[in-house]
């Protein structure tokens, strides 16, 4: 400890909040200093449970989270929010909303959340996303919540940070309910069949338990249907007792710990793809510093007097 290469990492910590602003800062921007900070509090993150909350734009995901983090407040955790909004810019629309959706939280030196949208993100908004995960998990938060918008693979890839995830559907759905995405479906720990006032919520429940049941073989798990009416605060504790109940299962039957092992994995896959094309490209601009190589590649490719396969053997080989 102690390490004046890595000031930032010292500060999140010991739970200060202005450090772990500026290395979320550093993650979001790309900087290649964020990794030293990352690599020194790494040791000390695995700690948090992992919430993750995915549905269509307006399903109501930041009411429910808002609900969520006062449940986990009055019990006395620490919670972190991530909400990912790929589709708005950063000071617009959706995000801008969350916040004020969760400013109730505001001041609560208990609860610190960071919202992420479409800047440049080296490795992408899944990587940016788990590293903002782990510096709230760093922090000490007992709980942290991820917000996705359930629509493209980036955030399927985010769903797969969580412990548990919760997909949020609304009524309505009808017929359409094979218009939620398989892979959402699939991810769904938990569904929060939100907006229940609304008509057809009974219907858009009985067609989930039917697609539920087509599955196939009775499942370890199967995924309960909790309806909520995010705005009046109803079904919230219910959420979160099917919540508790996934981890207490997750933990019993030792699915926590494949879980964890699955995601590093495919982190680690994912860190090593990145550094096998940056060292290869980085090769590549050696040679004509001019930054010609590869366009020069791409060329002869295209002309035919050479094939891609050959190319890349020879630019992955160095
Ligand atoms: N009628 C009704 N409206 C809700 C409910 N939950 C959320 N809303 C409203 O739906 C809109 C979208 O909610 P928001 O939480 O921002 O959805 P998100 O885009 O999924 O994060 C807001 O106007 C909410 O007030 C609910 O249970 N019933
Ligand atoms: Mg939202």
């Amino acid at each position: 400890m102690g390490d004046a290469a890595t000031p930032l990492a010292e500060g999140v910590l010991r739970g200060e909040v202005r450090a772990a602003a500026r290395l979320m800062r550093s993650i979001e921007d790309g900087l290649a200093s964020a990794e030293a900070e990352l690599r020194a509090i790494f040791p000390r993150t695995g700690r948090a449970y992992l919430v993750g909350v995915t549905g269509n734009p307006g399903s109501g995901k930041s009411t429910l989270v808002d609900g969520l983090i006062a449940h986990y407040r009055k019990q006395g955790l620490q919670v972190g929010v991530v909400a990912v909004d790929p589709s708005s810019p950063f000071s617009g629309g959706a995000i801008l909303g969350d916040r004020i959706r969760m400013q109730q939280h505001a001041g609560d030196a208990g609860v610190f959340i960071r919202s992420l949208a479409t800047r440049g993100h080296l490795g992408g908004l899944a990587r940016a996303a788990t590293d903002v995960v782990r510096v709230l998990d760093a922090m000490g938060k007992d709980v942290v919540l991820v917000e996705t918008v359930g629509v493209g693979q980036d955030e399927v890839e985010i769903a797969k940070l969580a412990h548990t995830t919760v997909v949020v559907v609304v009524p309505g759905l009808g017929d359409d309910i094979q218009a939620l995405k398989a892979g959402v479906l699939e991810i769904a720990d938990v569904f929060a069949l939100n907006k229940s006032d609304r008509e057809g919520a009974d219907r858009t429940q009985k067609d989930l338990l039917m697609m539920l049941e087509l599955r196939g073989e009775a499942p370890a798990w199967q995924p309960p249907i909790v309806r909520t009416v995010a705005v009046r605060g109803e079904g919230g504790a219910e959420l979160a007792e099917a919540i508790a109940q996934h981890r207490a299962h997750l933990e019993a039957t030792g699915e926590k710990a494949r879980r964890e092992t699955a995601r590093a994995k495919a982190e680690f896959l994912a860190l090593l793809r990145e550094r096998l094309v940056r060292g290869a490209l980085e090769r590549l601009e050696r040679q004509d510093p001019a930054g010609a190589r590869l366009d020069a590649i791409a060329e002869r490719i295209a002309r035919r007097e050479a094939d891609p396969y050959a190319l890349a053997d020879e630019a992955a080989r160095g």
